[in-house]
C-alpha cells in the first residue's frame, strides 16, 4: 500500500477582509507548483519579489502582490511555504482561493493545521503551541507576557530537562537490575538514583506548590459583583466599562442573566461579572438569575458585595473566599448612611473586611477610583511575582501531578529494594513528563489543543 502524498494546503492567514493586505498561505509538497502556475517562478528563498499573480487557467491577473517563498524544512511548517501578500478585497483573496482550488493536491486549511503540520516537524513543542495561542488570544500585556514565554520554551525546555534526569535515573536503575547477583552494585547503583529521582520530585513538587497564578493570567481574574436587588450593580458595571452594557432600571430584579466585562488593569486581566439582585424570588425566570448569581460569585476570586443602605440587606452573602463591602448611591445622601460604619458589615465574620469598605456612587463618580485603585492592586498582587509561572493550564497541571505521583510511589519502591517496580514508576513518570511536550503519544489531545485556533493559523 502506498501512503498518499501529503495536501497541499492553503488559507487566509491576515484578518478579516476587507483590509489593506490579505496574507494568503500555502504549505507543502505543491506550493512550488503554485507558485510556478500563478506567478510563473519560484522567488529565491526568504527574498520578498514583487509579482503579478495570475489565474492559471484563464492567465488573466488577480492582483499585484509581494510573494515570499520559504523552503521546508527551514520554514514555519517545516514544509515548502509560499505567501502571498496580496490587496485585502474580498474579491481579490476568493480569486486567489478559487486559483489554487483548480491545482492538483491542494485543499483549504482546516483550522490549526498549519501550526500542526510544524509541531509534527518537530519545529514546536505542545507547551510552545500553547503558548502561542495565548499569545493570539492575550488580551492584556500581562498575558502576552506569559504567552511569549511559553512560546519561547519556558515550560517545555523545563520538562524535558526533568525528562533527561529521569531518563538516566532510570538507566541507572536498570544497570542495577543487571547487576542484581552483585548486591553491593545494586545497591550503590539504586541508591545514586534514588538520590537523583528524590532531588526531582522535590523540584517538581515545588512548581506545583506555587498554585494557579500562571492560569489565572490566562483566564483573568473574576471579580463578580452582587447584593441585593437595586443595589446599583448593573450601574457600577456600567460605569467601570464605560459602556452601556447592562440594562439598568428602577425595578427591582432587572438583571437576570450574569453579564461579563472584560477589564486591563495596568496590564492584568480582570472579568467582572454583574449578577442578578440576591433575594427570594417567586418568578421562576428570576429564581434562575439568583440561583446563576449565587453560583458564579461563589466561584469568582472575588465578590463586590453591593448594597444601597442597611435596611436593603437582609440577604445571606454567597459564601466565597474574599469578599469587599461596597455602599453605593452616596449622592442621594440618604440618612440611613448615618452612623454607617464598615464593622457593622463585618457580620461577626472573622474575615478582615474593614479594610475593604467602599462608598461610593456610579452616578457621579464619587469613590469609583478608589475601589479601582485597590481592584488594580488587588489584580497585581495575586497574578505578579518575581518568577514567571512555568504552569499555565489544566493538562500541564495534571501531568506534572501525575508524574509526581509516579516518582512518590518509585521512591517508596526504591527504597524497599524493589528495583523492578522503581523502574516501572519512573517509565510512568517519564510518560507522564513527555506528555507535556508532546515527545510521546499525545495523539488523543491534538485535536483539542489545535481546536483553538483559527484557519489560517
Ligand atoms: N442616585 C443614584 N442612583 C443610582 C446609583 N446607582 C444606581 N442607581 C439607580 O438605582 C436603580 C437600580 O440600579 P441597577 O444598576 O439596575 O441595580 P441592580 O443592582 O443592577 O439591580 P438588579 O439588576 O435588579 O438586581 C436604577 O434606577 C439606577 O439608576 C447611584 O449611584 N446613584
Ligand atoms: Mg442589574
Amino acid at each position: 500500500m502506498t501512503v498518499p502524498a501529503r495536501e497541499t494546503i492553503y488559507a487566509l492567514s491576515s484578518g478579516s477582509l476587507p483590509a489593506a493586505i490579505g496574507v494568503v498561505r500555502i504549505s507543502g509538497p505543491q506550493a512550488k507548483a503554485a507558485l510556478l502556475a500563478m506567478i510563473g517562478r519560484v522567488p529565491a528563498p526568504r527574498q520578498a519579489a514583487f509579482a503579478t499573480v495570475r489565474d492559471p487557467q484563464s492567465g488573466g491577473a488577480i492582483d499585484q502582490a509581494l510573494v515570499l517563498f520559504f523552503e521546508g524544512p527551514n520554514s514555519e511548517t517545516g514544509e515548502d511555504v509560499a505567501e502571498f501578500q496580496l490587496h485585502g478585497g474580498r474579491a481579490v483573496v476568493a480569486a486567489t482561493f478559487n486559483a489554487l482550488s483548480k491545482l492538483e493536491g491542494m485543499r483549504m486549511a482546516e483550522a490549526g493545521e498549519f501550526t500542526r503540520r510544524a509541531f509534527e516537524n518537530g519545529k514546536l513543542d505542545l507547551t510552545a503551541i500553547e503558548g502561542l495561542a495565548d499569545l493570539i488570544y492575550a488580551d492584556t500585556e500581562s498575558q502576552r507576557k506569559q504567552a511569549i514565554r511559553q512560546l519561547q520554551g519556558l515550560l517545555g525546555n523545563r520538562a524535558e530537562a526533568w525528562r533527561r534526569r529521569l531518563i538516566e535515573a532510570l538507566a541507572l536503575v536498570e544497570a542495577g537490575i543487571d547487576f542484581s547477583d552483585e548486591a553491593d552494585v545494586a545497591a550503590d547503583v539504586t541508591s545514586r538514583s534514588l538520590e537523583a529521582v528524590r532531588a526531582l520530585q522535590q523540584e517538581i513538587a515545588a512548581v506545583l506548590a506555587e498554585g494557579r497564578r500562571g492560569e489565572r493570567m490566562r483566564e483573568g481574574l473574576v471579580v463578580a459583583i452582587a447584593g441585593p436587588p437595586n443595589a446599583g450593580k448593573s450601574t457600577l458595571l456600567n460605569k467601570i466599562a464605560r459602556r452601556d452594557v447592562a440594562i439598568v432600571s428602577p425595578y427591582a430584579g432587572t438583571t437576570r442573566d450574569v453579564i461579563e466585562v472584560h477589564l486591563d488593569l495596568e496590564g492584568f486581566p480582570v472579568t467582572l461579572l454583574d449578577t442578578a439582585g440576591i433575594r427570594e424570588a417567586t418568578d421562576p425566570v428570576e429564581q434562575e438569575g439568583v440561583a446563576r448569581a449565587r453560583a458564579r460569585a461563589a466561584e469568582a476570586d472575588l465578590v463586590l458585595w453591593l448594597m444601597e443602605n442597611e435596611g436593603a440587606n437582609p440577604v445571606s452573602r454567597p459564601d466565597s473566599p474574599e469578599t469587599w463591602t461596597v455602599r453605593t448611591k452616596i449622592d442621594l445622601g440618604s440618612d440611613q448612611s448615618a452612623g454607617y460604619r464598615a464593622e457593622e458589615y463585618a457580620g461577626g465574620s472573622s474575615r478582615p473586611e474593614q479594610r475593604h469598605f467602599y462608598e461610593l456612587s456610579a452616578v457621579s463618580g464619587e469613590g469609583v477610583d478608589r475601589l479601582l485603585t485597590d481592584l488594580t492592586a488587588y489584580a497585581r498582587n495575586t497574578l505578579e511575582s518575581r518568577e514567571p509561572a512555568l504552569i499555565t493550564r489544566e493538562r500541564q497541571r495534571n501531568l506534572l501531578e501525575m508524574t509526581e505521583k509516579a516518582l512518590k510511589r518509585g521512591i517508596l519502591r526504591g527504597e524497599e529494594g524493589q528495583e523492578d517496580l522503581f523502574a516501572e514508576e519512573l517509565r510512568l513518570a517519564s510518560q507522564s513528563l513527555g506528555r507535556i511536550t508532546g515527545r510521546v503519544d499525545v495523539e488523543d489531545i491534538l485535536d483539542v489543543i489545535f481546536r483553538d485556533f483559527c484557519i489560517g493559523k
